[in-house]
């Protein structure tokens, strides 16, 4: 099996969750990463993951060196590495014919699906998405081209719900602006991958019935594509092995955790690339001090991790950086988020709805306060608030932009900390995922039937 992750920790990490459970079925795996890496972590856990399975081939793709005077249609740098890799692809070729033995299938990222389509039709190789977000999204995504009237005549109307053949509706409101625009460089790449989802062999989601039953029930009877690929549902599992996962890291936070009551700490993060605007951040700091429980922040300060210049200290001042200090940890690097999620002091999380932060909490029981920032975490944010694992609190904005007040961010923080029926529903929905995921489960058995296709 040959991986080929596109950028971003919830585009590479998943694809690291699936090359280490195929290596750990003795399949023989080859990871394709593209050069130069956008991100510190990504290289970082990329590393780690190569040093724990080193049965696993990486074969380096090497970027095209564009011409100083290209104009990128995009301005965040891991949409400008999709379309450099997106623009390198042809090189794939040579990649893929130099492996021996020679590559039953290339499981693809979603951003380069009209790309490495092309090669492996040229090459008469099965082609597979490893799909690394909700269902939800990819029913969206899916119907993307039929939406394309709906989204560009409505007038501006929050509540108006767009249709979805099988679907409850979905609010317009939580389509990104750069989909809402039908003619922009990210739609157009949108529609391209959407055209061609029927000329893929089948579609590997990180999902399951009791996180989006009716979901994909609808995907895969047919209703949102006629003639859609097999879907392969099954939660990606830690790549790690259990001894780290159980026993944790020995970090200052991980002792600071470990002092915490069961349940009580305020798990935060927006994710690796969207910095809140200062004004924001400042807010988020109210919030936190005020909703009364003890929390740890992974605050991210740019989109970028190596360009992250500026302490908290900078952001917050020194009389609300000291009282943070007091109440809780703010960490501004990255962390191993499993290590945390899995902390039985952890009791909430407020997200930015990344489907791999939402599948990873509720695997822990640990109920959400959603708060998208960008791209496709508004709908994934959805699919969280329709299976009753977490609740998306109020009106927050796009990218990070300033709209939410302190006193109301402490509000929705203990709402999600306090309100029962929420945690038992997030435990009912961990019970049923300890089951499928347990040896020999449904999702062991998805994976060796997906597996099964290549024995010859
Ligand atoms: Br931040 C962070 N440590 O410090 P999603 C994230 N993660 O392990 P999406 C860490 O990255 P963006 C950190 O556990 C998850 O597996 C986290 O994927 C891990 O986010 C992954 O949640 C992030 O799908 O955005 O929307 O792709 O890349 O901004 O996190």
């Amino acid at each position: 099996m040959v991986l080929m992750p596109s950028s971003g920790a919830g585009h590479v990490i998943p694809f690291l969750k699936v090359a280490g459970a195929l290596a750990r079925q003795n399949c023989r795996v080859t990871l394709i990463t593209s050069h130069p890496l956008v991100s510190k972590a990504e290289s970082a856990v990329i590393t780690r993951f190569l040093t724990l399975y080193p049965q696993v081939t990486e074969k380096k793709f090497h970027l095209l060196h564009l011409p100083p005077n290209h104009s990128s249609s995009f301005t965040d740098p891991f949409f400008r590495q999709w379309e450099l890799i997106h623009l390198s692809l042809p090189r794939l070729s040579d990649v893929l014919e130099s492996l021996s033995p020679p590559a039953d299938a290339l499981l693809s990222d979603i951003t380069l699906m009209s790309s490495t389509i092309s090669v492996t039709e040229s090459l008469n190789l099965p082609n597979y998405v490893l799909y690394t977000t909700s269902a939800r999204m990819f029913a969206f995504f899916a119907y993307y081209p039929a939406l394309s009237d709906a989204l560009s005549n409505s007038v501006d109307d929050d509540d108006e719900l767009l249709e979805i053949p099988g679907l409850e509706g979905l609010p317009k409101s939580s389509v990104p602006p750069m989909l809402q625009d039908t003619t922009s460089p990210f739609a157009t790449m949108l529609r391209a991958n959407s055209d061609c989802i029927k000329k893929f062999d089948g579609f590997l989601m990180n999902t399951f019935d009791a996180l989006e039953g009716r979901t994909l029930s609808a995907l895969k009877s047919g209703k949102i594509v006629d003639g859609m690929p097999p879907i392969f549902d099954f939660l990606f599992p830690p790549w790690e092995p259990e001894e780290v996962m159980k026993g944790g890291r020995a970090t200052a936070w991980k002792r600071w955790l470990d002092e915490q009551p069961p349940a009580s700490v305020v798990y935060v993060s927006f994710g690796s690339r969207t910095p809140l605007s200062r004004e924001q951040t400042l807010e988020v700091a109210k919030g936190l001090i005020s909703c009364h429980y003890p929390f740890m922040w992974v605050a991210k300060g740019s989109v970028v991790d190596k360009e992250d210049g500026v302490s908290l200290q900078q952001v917050l001042g020194e009389d609300l950086a000291r009282q943070m200090e007091e109440k809780g940890v703010v960490v501004k690097d990255w962390v191993d988020q499993l290590d945390i999620i899995g902390h039985k002091s952890v009791g909430g999380f407020v997200t930015h709805c990344g489907w791999s932060s939402i599948v990873e909490a509720s695997s822990y029981g640990v109920p959400m306060l959603g708060w998208p920032q960008i791209g496709d975490q508004r709908i994934t944010g959805v699919a969280m608030a329709e299976c009753g694992v977490g609740i998306l609190g109020g009106k927050w904005g796009w990218n990070g932009e300033f709209v939410v007040k302190g006193e109301e961010i402490g509000m929705h923080i203990r709402e999600m900390m306090e309100n029962q029926k929420l945690r038992s529903r997030a435990a009912e929905v961990m019970e049923d995922i300890n089951k499928v995921v347990a040896p020999g489960g449904v999702c062991d058995r998805t994976l060796k039937h997906f597996l099964n296709k290549f024995k010859s």
